[in-house]
Parts: C-alpha cells; sequence; structure tokens
C-alpha cells in the first residue's frame, strides 16, 4: 500500500533521534592504501553549478529540520569546498521565514514541478568543462507503480525528473538523491559520465532516511577521515560517498536498529547502482569481512566507482591536522 506523507511524518520522529545521535558520532579509519585509480580529471571548472531542491518538507519539526539540512548543505559547498553562493539555486517548497539562514533566505522558489522545469531547462546551457550537483531532499513515495517527489502542488515522478535533467552536458554531473525510496531515480537519471547516488535501494525502503543529514554533516564538518575514506590517498568524490554512508551506518548502530536504508552509487551509466560502501563499513554495521589480498576497489573503470574515485574534491581546508580534523 502506497505510504503518505502523513504517514511518513508518523514514523520519522525516531528517525529524527537517530541522525541526531548520529551526528555525534566518531569517525572510524578503516582499510589500507592501495594502488590509486587514474586521475583523469579534477573539479575545478568554469562553472560550478549546484542545484538544491526540497519539495513539501512537512510539519513544524520537518520544516525544520530540512532547513537545517539545506543551510548545512549550503555551508559545507560554501566554505569547504570553495562554491560560489550564486551558483548555488535553491528550490524549497515552503514559504520563507525571517530566521532561515543564507540558503533558504536566497531560495527561488517553492520546488513547484514548473519550477524545477524551469531550474533544469537552465542547466542546458552548461558546458563540458562546467560541473553541476544536484541535491534532492525531502519526501518521496511509492503508490505501487511509481516513485514520486512531493513537492508543492503536482507531485513528479522520478522518470519526469530524469527527462527533465536528460539533455544536461555539463562534464561532471554528480546527483544525489537522499530520500526514502530514492534507488528508484537511478535508471530515470543514468547517464554516461553522470554519477548518481541513492540513499536507498530501488526497493520498498520507504522509512525517512537519514541520509540528508549524513551528507549535510560530512560536507559541513569534514574530518581527515572522511576526506579520504577509502584510505587511498586522495579526497574524491567517493570519499564523500563513503563517509556520508558511514554516518548513516553508524546512526542505525548506535540506535541498535537494522538499517532500512542501503545507498548506491552508478557511475557508469548502467542504471544499476552498487552498494561499494560495503567495503569501508565495519562488519557489524553490515560491512563484508576483508579478504586479504583482494582490493577493495579494482581498478577498472566500467565498474562503479571508478569515475568517483578520479573526481577529487577541491576541499578548502587549511591543512590537514587543523581545524576540522580531530
Ligand atoms: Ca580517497
Amino acid at each position: 500500500m502506497a505510504m503518505t506523507v502523513l504517514d511518513k511524518f508518523a514514523v520519522s520522529n525516531s528517525s529524527r533521534k537517530r541522525f541526531c545521535v548520529a551526528l555525534l558520532i566518531g569517525w572510524l579509519l578503516l582499510g589500507s592504501a592501495e594502488p590509486l585509480p587514474a586521475q583523469t580529471e579534477t573539479t575545478p571548472t568554469a562553472t560550478r553549478r549546484v542545484l538544491i531542491l526540497c519539495g513539501l518538507p512537512g510539519d513544524d519539526e520537518h520544516r525544520k529540520l530540512f532547513a537545517s539540512v539545506v543551510e548545512a548543505i549550503h555551508e559545507g559547498l560554501t566554505t569547504n569546498l570553495g562554491v560560489k553562493a550564486e551558483e548555488i539555486r535553491v528550490q524549497f517548497g515552503s514559504a520563507k521565514k525571517p530566521s532561515d539562514g543564507p540558503a533558504l533566505t536566497a531560495s527561488r522558489g517553492t520546488c513547484l514541478k514548473e519550477e524545477i522545469a524551469r531550474e533544469a531547462a537552465e542547466l542546458k546551457a552548461l558546458k563540458p568543462e562546467d560541473a553541476l550537483w544536484v541535491i534532492v531532499v525531502g519526501h518521496t513515495h511509492h503508490d505501487g507503480k511509481k516513485v514520486w517527489l512531493n513537492v508543492p502542488g503536482p507531485d513528479l515522478t522520478a522518470d519526469e525528473f530524469g527527462r527533465l535533467f536528460a539533455e544536461v552536458n555539463c562534464g561532471e554531473q554528480v546527483f544525489w538523491i537522499t530520500t526514502p525510496v530514492s534507488g528508484f531515480f537511478l535508471k530515470p537519471l543514468a547517464k554516461p559520465g553522470r554519477v548518481v547516488i541513492s540513499a536507498t535501494e530501488a526497493d520498498q525502503e520507504v522509512n525517512e532516511t537519514l541520509y540528508p543529514t549524513a551528507l549535510a554533516d560530512v560536507l559541513k564538518n569534514p574530518h581527515q577521515e572522511t576526506r579520504d575514506a577509502d584510505s587511498d590517498g586522495r579526497e574524491t568524490l567517493f570519499d564523500l560517498y563513503v563517509a556520508a554512508a558511514r554516518n548513516v551506518a553508524s546512526g542505525y548502530a548506535l540506535e541498535k536498529t537494522l538499517s532500512t536504508e542501503h545507498a548506491l552509487i552508478d557511475d557508469n551509466g548502467d542504471g544499476k547502482g552498487s552498494e561499494l560502501q560495503l567495503e569501508f563499513l565495519p562488519e557489524d554495521q553490515g560491512g563484508r569481512p576483508p579478504v586479504e589480498g583482494t582490493p577493495k576497489m579494482p581498478d577498472d573503470p566500467k565498474l562503479d566507482g571508478g569515475r568517483a574515485r578520479a573526481m577529487v574534491l577541491p576541499w578548502k581546508l587549511p591543512e590537514k591536522g587543523m581545524t576540522n580534523d580531530k
């Protein structure tokens, strides 16, 4: 049976507590040095655009939660990754408040379907040397046939969402879909050269996700262990993916509940995600036991993870071991 927005809000209170606990998690250092993948690109480009979408935030508690997440992501991107504030476009699904931070204050609309379409249409102007990240937070639902993004006005399906971005052609494209049932967005968004990350599998993972907060946390508070989470000596998009996944897993572990979300990454363009974080999680948090002599990440560009591992993130931090490092 389809889960309504209200149903989701009902199950979300415990998630809220879990994710607050997740912010207190200490980071674990895992893995060992391995051969570096070929570095095919770096992220500094002519334009680095970010589109943050939050549909209907829900009740007051969730409005506060998602506003906080969007602000934290915005702060992390501008302060730690050097993204210009004017290049971050925000659509937030409720009216602005005087107490809102800079991200929501500068939001361009309320995430109506036509506003998302207009934002996506503008992105077609990005050039091959440009970079785009699209980050989706908020609520979704599965009606038994299709997955929908819950926005003010008519919702839009994952397929419709994918089509809106089909003609974006900049060289770096990273989509973070952090919502429940977000695994269903992988296939509609798949495109050669594009990295698509979902908070869940393409399955009935309908509970509210910890992923938005986990991602916001690692963007806003990057430590050396998160910037090089796979311990390969480079600070890449893949590290950010692993760090966010570790944050999620730790949150469920602290609450002693089984994780109801399993993030996936698809960056070989086939629309099928891989749960690559399993190689980097503790076994008691669902990680795979290490196999001696077997690399955690094989160097094969046809496999998921290869592109993300080649995308070095331009962290703007004083030096390793200082400020944000423990
Ligand atoms: Ca790394």
